[in-house]
């Protein structure tokens, strides 16, 4: 992996990938290096087989990320404001559709663009101190990077207008009670998360990626359907032989990711 000037990188020997959006000076803000090097970064994880899941996370104790750099985006005409909300939301679902868990570690701020970043992840895990929202309002903007899509789907309608026309901040015990995160860290929250994608990393590869494709199309027309004929691919997959054989002689799988 290249050297990042906001991202900071590291992979362990399990194949668990920890992203640091590293702007401690502007509580990890999204500017436009940030997303150059964050289309760098999921261009280079695309074709990496030894990765197995990614937490995401921001650097320091106070922020996860505090949001779009206000400072940057203050004089863009409308017409550059689609555009950059359109990459911005590129970026995202290319992260959503990344074929491994990824979680996002909340470890305190996590504002606008932020939490829109974490809604992109497929678990959020929270730190005691995590403060969740989306104050565009405040800025007299709504959600720009997938926002107002993706909070609906995982708090409901309501709560989601709610949040996101009060602009209101939520602690970390309401976000949980919602089920906008999933666990309150006690400890050290990567420590956690790690402890989170374990279980995972002993499943089969391709089930796991073919589980986040089904899901990603729930509630859709088609889902169903899409979840039989995902259902159906694997069948044809050398990890289905080696999990069925391996339940009826009575031993552990192991797993090869074919
Ligand atoms: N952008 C730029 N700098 C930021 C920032 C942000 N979002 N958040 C914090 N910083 C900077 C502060 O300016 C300060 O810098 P200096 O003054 O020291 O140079 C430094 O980080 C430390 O912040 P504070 O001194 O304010 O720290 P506090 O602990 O007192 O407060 C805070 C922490 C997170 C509550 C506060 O910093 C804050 O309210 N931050 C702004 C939160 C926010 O409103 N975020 C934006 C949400 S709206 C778009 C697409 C999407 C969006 C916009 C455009 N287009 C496609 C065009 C999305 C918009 C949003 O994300």
């Amino acid at each position: 992996m290249k050297n990042f000037e906001t991202l900071l990188w590291e992979q362990d020997g399990s194949g668990v990938g920890v992203l640091t959006i590293n702007r401690p000076k502007a509580m990890n803000a999204l500017n436009d290096k940030v997303f150059v090097e964050l289309q760098e970064f999921i261009d280079t994880i695309n074709n990496d087989q030894s990765l197995r899941a990614l937490i995401i996370t921001g650097t320091g104790d106070k922020a996860f990320v505090a949001g779009a750099d206000i400072k940057e985006f203050a004089d863009f005409s409308s017409e550059e404001a689609t555009k950059l909300s359109l990459r911005g939301q590129n970026v995202f679902q290319q992260i959503e559709e990344l074929g491994i868990p990824v979680i996002a570690a909340v470890n305190g701020y996590a504002l606008g663009g932020g939490l829109e970043f974490a809604l992109a992840c497929h678990i959020r895990i929270a730190s005691p101190n995590a403060v969740l929202g989306l104050p565009e309002v405040s800025l007299g903007l709504i959600p720009g990077y997938g926002g107002t899509q993706r909070l609906p789907q995982i708090v409901g309608k309501a709560k989601a207008l709610e949040m996101i026309m009060s602009g209101r901040f939520v602690k970390a015990e309401e976000a949980l009670s919602i089920g906008l995160v999933s666990k309150i860290a006690e400890g050290d929250i990567l420590e956690e998360a790690r402890g989170m994608v374990k279980p995972m990393l002993k499943q089969a590869p391709l089930a796991i990626t073919k589980a986040i494709e089904a899901v990603k199309e729930s509630g859709k027309t088609n889902g169903f359907e899409h979840e039989a004929n995902l259902f159906g691919d694997l069948f044809s997959t050398a990890d289905f032989k080696e999990g069925t054989q391996a339940f009826i002689e009575k031993r552990k799988p192991e797993f090869q990711g074919k």
